[in-house]
């Protein structure tokens, strides 16, 4: 009877999630952005090296292609970054998503990204291809510098990509530059939220199985408001797609609420923006 019932609990499980992802897949496949808005909604990630960006754009595009891609270079080190724009397929080749990804070079220590960059990306003034330097920020004499960038250019939500078994060793030269670049964004009146990644990592229950995030004391543990400073309802839990060769319900309904978020918030800022413009 106990094993039925087990059984039963599981079955059920499986078909809301796999419900709940068919119709968040349906939301973002018919999501578009106002008229005369802009062309792409721009979602710009920073955060330490190695706490799954690239991961976290990769699971993305994994999701919403219903197959195992990685389009962004996922690794946990490397000494030059340059900034790039990642689209997101939809069906069809040639057919995109209209949001994009840039992500930004690792935050800590002295070879780190200069917050300024951070700054510089968020108002859109580096350039396709520029090559961030940890020792001094883009200069607007600079090559890589967009003198004049448009709407287009601009980051519509920053997202802090934190890795859950990182969180209680950020260091305070990072967690400095992290409240920099917060600052700076509620100055830009640009909105932001987090991404928790490797949550399977920083948890026990949560590695057995991904569906326990929600009940993991070690996650609530975690002060992660106070650290990252940014509310805990804008904090969304992720497990990237990092070695996995299928994909799976439970992963994928984390990834979609996470993005789903993203895209709503990021799509408020581009109408609050043209509410002026009008
Ligand atoms: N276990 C686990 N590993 C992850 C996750 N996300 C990323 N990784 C791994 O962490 C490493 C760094 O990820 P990457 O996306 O390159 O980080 P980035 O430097 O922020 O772009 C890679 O080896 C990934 O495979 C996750 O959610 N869980
Ligand atoms: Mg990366």
């Amino acid at each position: 009877m106990h094993v039925y019932h087990n059984f039963l609990c599981l079955f059920l499980h499986c078909i809301i999630v796999i419900n709940h992802t068919v119709n968040e897949v349906k939301w973002l496949n018919l999501f578009s952005l106002e008229e005369g808005t802009k062309k792409h909604l721009r979602i710009l990630l920073y955060g330490p090296s190695g706490s799954g960006k690239s991961s976290f754009i990769n699971s993305v595009d994994s999701v919403c292609q219903n197959r195992i891609s990685r389009p962004a270079a996922a690794s946990s080190s490397g000494d030059t970054f340059t900034y790039k724009t990642h689209q997101i397929q939809k069906g069809k080749a040639g057919r995109y998503h209209p949001f994009v990804f840039n992500d930004a070079m690792g935050l800590e220590g002295i070879r780190g990204v200069c917050e300024e960059d951070i700054k510089h990306a968020m108002q859109g003034h580096l350039k396709e291809g520029y090559k961030f330097n940890a020792a001094s920020a883009l200069h607007p004499s600079d090559e890589g510098y967009n003198e004049n960038p448009d709407r287009n250019d601009m980051a519509d939500i920053l997202v802090c990509v934190v890795s859950a078994n990182a969180v209680p060793f950020l260091k305070d030269d990072t967690l400095n530059k992290m409240q920099i670049i917060r600052t700076a964004a509620r100055d830009y009146d640009i909105p932001q939220m987090a991404i928790l990644t490797k949550i399977d990592e920083a948890c026990p229950i949560v590695k057995k199985s991904i569906k326990n995030v929600y009940k993991s004391k070690h996650i609530k543990k975690m002060e992660l408001q106070s650290k990252l400073g940014i509310p805990l309802t804008d904090i969304f839990p992720v497990k990237n797609y990092h070695e996995e060769h299928d994909l799976n319900s439970d992963i994928d309904v984390l990834i979609l609420k996470a993005l789903r978020q993203i895209i709503q918030i990021g799509n408020d800022h581009i109408n609050k923006g043209t509410e002026f413009v009008r």
